[in-house]
């Protein structure tokens, strides 16, 4: 493997990196005060948890192809690790995955009660579209607006949810691997593709760029979960944080129930090759994005 390619820097530049995105988020949240203080101190425990952001890690990577200035790509990165946030906060809660563990840590309802885990969760994603929109995201409020819908786009009915409300509906049904494809590239490849897709649109890199570098993400996002679903099979309870096993246990419809271990192991690099081949365009510029592909193929947590 090519030092380009080694996925060690990005493990470091990872760390790093969530240094500086735990100070944007922080600065971003509401300070815990008032009668309201339980739900915003709900929202900081699990949007500053110790999470990978690699979310907001591909954005501001993403970004930085186009000189985006750190300010903008950072509040842009903050906004999408809210959206994630909130999606975990509310698949934990018992009417969805019925989750005690999250990040190593009790779950938000388990740490607050159900009725703050689902206001935080809300309040975290409409929190996500008030700092897209601020003047301070980005000067022209054609970007903004771009990215308000995009995030909007990839995060409901036609993204992030209508692929859990699949999910939930597959579970002890027969799926076929192109419903569990489907599923899985709308539940985690339209945020990951929104992350990727934002740097192009904070650069104005214009449409074609933007679209190649949203089907990277999706692409990415759909390697991102069959992995997920591998370390579901052969992970470790303590590098996730969270119980291994789940996804067998509730019937769930996943790559490895599909395709079996071995099976989702060579779709999951089919997929990261396929998604890889879409940076060509971009030269030695996209490197990085290139490490935190194979960086998502190889993680154990
Ligand atoms: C409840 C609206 C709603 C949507 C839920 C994304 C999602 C849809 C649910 C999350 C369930 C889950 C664990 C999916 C597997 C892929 C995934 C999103 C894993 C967690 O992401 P990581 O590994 O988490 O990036 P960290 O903790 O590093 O931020």
């Amino acid at each position: 493997m090519s030092d380009v390619l080694s996925i060690t820097p990005v493990r470091e530049a990872l760390a790093d990196f969530g240094t500086v995105m735990t100070e944007t988020l922080d600065a971003l949240l509401p300070y815990p005060t008032g009668p309201e203080s339980g739900l915003f101190e709900a929202m900081r425990y699990s949007a500053l948890a110790s999470g990978k952001f690699l979310r907001p890690y591909l954005l501001c990577t993403s970004a930085i192809m186009f000189d985006v200035p750190g300010r903008q790509y950072l509040r842009a990165g903050a906004a999408v690790e809210m959206v994630h946030s909130y999606s975990l906060i509310h698949d934990d809660l018992p009417a969805m995955d019925d989750d005690n563990m999250r990040r190593g840590r009790p779950a938000c309802h388990k740490a607050f009660d159900e009725a703050t885990a689902i206001l935080a969760g809300d309040a975290l994603l409409t929190l996500s579209f008030e700092v897209l929109a601020g003047a301070e995201t980005h000067p022209d409020a054609q970007v903004r607006s771009d990215l308000v819908a995009a995030l909007a786009a990839r995060s409901g009915g036609a993204g992030m949810v209508g692929g859990q409300v699949i999910d939930l509906a597959s579970e002890h049904a027969d799926v076929d691997a192109d419903l569990i494809a489907r599923l899985e590239t709308m539940k985690t490849g339209a945020l990951i593709a929104f992350s990727t897709a934002a740097g192009g649109l904070l650069g104005q890199a214009g449409g074609d760029v933007v679209k190649t570098l949203e089907t990277f993400g999706f692409e990415l996002g759909l390697a991102f979960q069959i992995t997920d679903d591998l370390l579901d099979v052969e992970g470790d309870e303590d590098d996730l944080g969270k119980k291994v096993g789940k996804d067998a246990g509730a019937g769930k419809a996943t790559f490895v129930s599909a395709l079996g271990v071995d099976g989702a192991r060579r779709r999951a690099r089919q997929v990261t090759d396929r998604a890889l081949s879409r940076l060509d365009t971009f030269g030695e510029r996209a490197d990085e994005l290139r490490s935190a592909a194979e960086f998502v193929l190889a993680r154990r947590s």
